[in-house]
């Protein structure tokens, strides 16, 4: 006659194995941490996402180093543009639905951005201590 269901010791096996995972693997991983969690040193270079989604830049404010990057993601099914409103700034021209544009900024200072299809749509990079800008359209209503 065939027997179809699993023998029970299986489930000892099953238990036994994941008692040695986490002997191996999780436990070593609590003791040291996650280095990546931890606070990067000033000189390290840091990389950030502006999300534009729904017509909106996210953050619509984003502090930054400089030397940091950042990364307009544009997940809408238009193109968007992220240019500076100060010119010759910057402008990433035509981000494609879909696509990215990076950017570094390497000096402090307040830069805010808008879409130049959409103008609506703004936002402020800040890079080091600087303040965001008063005329930020970002700022209003917060
Ligand atoms: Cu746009």
């Amino acid at each position: 006659m065939l027997v179809i269901s699993k023998p029970p010791s299986n489930n000892g096996v099953l238990l036994r194995f994941i008692i040695a995972w986490v002997a191996a693997v999780a436990w070593p991983a609590a003791l040291f941490g996650a280095p990546a969690r931890s606070a990067p040193a000033a000189s390290e270079r840091a990389t950030h996402i502006v999300t534009i989604e729904n017509m909106t830049f996210s953050p619509a404010i984003l502090r930054v180093q400089p030397g940091d990057t950042v990364i307009f993601e544009n997940h809408d099914l238009v193109p968007h543009t992220a240019t500076a409103r100060e010119k010759g700034k910057f402008d990433s021209g035509l981000i494609k639905a879909g696509e990215s544009w990076s950017l570094t900024l390497p000096s402090a200072g307040s830069f805010p951005y808008s879409c130049s299809f959409h103008p609506t749509m703004s936002g402020e990079l800040v890079v080091e201590n600087a303040v965001p800008s008063k005329a930020s359209p970002a700022l209003r209503g917060k």
